[in-house]
């Protein structure tokens, strides 16, 4: 990490304000979130001040509604799942009790395991959240009406209610899920789960599949897949691990792997291309980023993965001598020269059809918050280019796009010289600026916004809209739909 003679002065001033800013969005009475209108429309912003960005390139796409934007009949295997979100008291292994808002009585919720190419059918049921619920399945290319964001492609799912999620996971990978209504409230206080999409032929082979969770309850309780205190997985030496870690809390965290060597080999439940073997080094995973490590266990037993800034989040593999820890000012790892490249067209110097910059603020885009950033715009078929820069200072800014996988271009201006990193976050610290690419190809309505839930709260997000994208949906306190 780099560190910044003013970070910490930085970091404090952020704090002040996100703090300034909850408490006078809950002094402004509880139902009502930060910079909330009444009423407003995400496919036009129509009620906000901003203006689209970028000139509309040709005649405006026939109108088409995100809420008709289904998955097409097929012939793929169903997988069928029922998550019920309930408010829940749990206790936790340390005996520690804890209300939590939970699918299925659980957090994480059930794990849900599926097939590349399987048809994923969940029907959510809300029992009795008072301020609904969603499900958005985060990292995966579905239809727009199955997103999951109150407000944009569905109206929450109010208690007594159920909404049928369908989408094809046509990507293997690790991802998750968690409501988008009131997201940096409800993923904290448990509305979340893992999904995993195996895939049908894998580029690297392993003996064990596990996929862990990194959790923080209502911002105290550290978690790794709901237990205090750690994890504890069953490997023998000799055999190989993949090993998918699921960071779904708003801060990065860097990862430690003690006891042996491994290879990241995806990054947001996307393959790298021929990852080398690495040892010694913090792999930092930003809110809501995936990243999946491979190794092999040692003939000493044992196994240590954890975080450097909190070390109950901690996964232990096998038995018997403890590995030695890393040093907490070992090198980090850096995936903009790691793996080997593998020509697919997409390139920094490509024709784009539009090219976008946005600045990020402490908590804001291109100085604006929320429904006042005024949208990017595309068209169907187009390339886009997206350049982000975090350069006034402030924590980082994992930056999520919904809908779409893009590859990071570039890193301060420089290409990657390594395997292609496609994505659907880009985690920028205070002084870097990234560029990335993506074609337009699956019309719709969709989020662009930081996963730190936090700063998403207080108007660190925005749209990716399609021309002619209509919605019958409504953000704002008349609806109740608050997507965060
Ligand atoms: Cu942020």
């Amino acid at each position: 990490m780099i560190h910044h003679p003013n970070k910490a002065f930085n970091s404090i001033t952020v704090l002040i304000i996100i703090v300034l800013l909850v408490t006078v969005a809950a002094a402004c009475g509880s139902t009502i979130s930060m910079k909330q209108p009444e009423e407003i429309n995400m496919a036009d912003m129509s009620g906000h001040a901003g203006h689209v960005q970028g000139a509309g390139a040709g005649s405006p796409a026939v109108a088409a509604s995100c809420a008709e934007m289904t998955e097409a009949p097929s012939n793929a295997p169903v997988k069928r799942f029922e998550l019920t979100a309930a408010v829940t008291e749990i206790e936790l292994n340390n005996g520690k009790k804890v209300e939590a808002w939970t699918y299925n009585g659980l957090t994480p919720g059930p794990e849900l395991r599926v097939q590349e190419g399987d048809r994923v059918v969940v029907k959510l049921t809300n029992r009795d959240v008072l301020r609904g619920v969603t499900i958005h399945w985060h990292g995966v290319v579905l239809p727009c009406s199955q997103d999951g964001v109150a407000g944009v492609t569905q109206d929450a799912v109010w208690p007594g209610e159920s909404f049928t999620y369908e989408f094809i996971a046509k990507h293997s990978g690790t991802y998750w899920y968690h409501s988008h209504q009131r997201s940096s409230q409800q993923a904290q206080k448990g509305l979340m789960g893992r999904l995993i999409v195996e895939p049908k032929a894998s580029a690297f082979s392993y003996d064990r599949d596990y996929a862990v969770t990194l959790q923080k309850l209502e911002d105290r309780h550290v978690l790794t897949n709901g237990r205090a205190g750690g994890l504890a997985l069953d490997a023998e030496p000799g055999e190989t691990v993949r090993l998918r870690l699921i960071n779904a809390y708003n801060r990065v965290q860097w990862m430690g792997v003690a006891g042996a060597p491994f290879r990241v080999v995806s990054m947001d439940g996307q393959d790298l291309n021929r990852p080398g073997l690495l040892e010694g080094q913090w792999v930092g995973i930003g809110g809501g980023q995936r990243y999946d490590l491979l190794f092999t266990m040692p003939a000493s037993g044992k196994v240590r993965i954890y975080s450097k800034q909190e070390e109950k989040w901690s996964v232990t593999l096998g038995e018997g001598v403890e590995p030695e820890k890393l040093a907490k000012d070992a090198p980090v790892f850096d995936f903009t020269a790691y793996g080997k490249p593998k020509d697919d067209g997409i390139t920094p110097d490509m024709n784009f059809d539009r090219t976008y910059t946005l600045k990020l603020g402490p908590v804001n885009i291109n100085g604006n918050s929320g429904h006042q950033v005024p949208p990017l715009i595309v068209k169907e078929g187009e390339w886009i280019k997206v350049r982000f820069e975090h350069l006034v200072g402030g924590d980082e800014h994992p930056m999520h796009l919904h809908g779409h996988l893009f590859k990071i271009l570039s890193k301060n201006d420089k290409p990657l010289t390594g395997s292609p990193i496609y994505a659907d976050s880009v985690m920028l610290f205070e002084g870097d600026v990234y560029e990335i690419a993506f074609k337009a190809d699956n019309p719709g309505l969709w989020m662009e916004h930081c996963h730190n839930l936090g700063h998403a709260f207080v108007g660190m997000t925005m749209m990716v809209n399609y021309e002619g994208v209509t919605t019958p949906y409504r953000v704002g306190t008349k609806s109740g739909n608050l997507p965060d």
